[in-house]
């Protein structure tokens, strides 16, 4: 999608601190971080939501979810805990229309979430 600024970053034409890539997915820091572990995992493809992702049918969403453990036993955080998040439509603060796994960790995450 030309106008999609993950798309974009996925076509390395905007730059993003990335931490974890392979043919299918990629995996970046937040710009804004809202934890000391704070990575984005995106599939390359465009899908808008997490239920676009899910209805692609074709194993990406599972490809997401595995980079997203990587990325977590990348940064250390495993022992210690992570949430793997999909804001999923703009009342659930989903801000960028193309489907990211939010993966946080690195200190103490409560529960429920704002
Ligand atoms: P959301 O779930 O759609 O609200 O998450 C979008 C995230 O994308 C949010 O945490 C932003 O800080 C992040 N982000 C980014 O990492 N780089 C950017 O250029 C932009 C947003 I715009």
């Amino acid at each position: 999608m030309t106008d999609c600024l993950f798309c974009k970053i996925v076509a390395k034409e905007i730059p993003a601190e990335i931490v974890y890539e392979t043919g299918r997915v990629l995996a970046f820091r937040d710009i804004d971080p809202k934890a000391p572990t704070h990575v984005l995992v995106i599939p390359k493809e465009h899908h808008a939501d997490a239920a676009a992702l899910a209805a692609a049918d074709d194993g990406l969403a599972d490809d997401v979810l595995k980079a997203a453990h990587a990325v977590a036993l990348q940064d250390g955080v495993t022992d210690s805990g992570y949430r793997v998040v999909f804001n999923t439509g703009p009342g659930a603060g989903q801000t960028v229309f193309h489907v990211h796994a939010h993966v946080l960790g690195g200190r103490n995450l409560t529960w429920p979430p704002g």
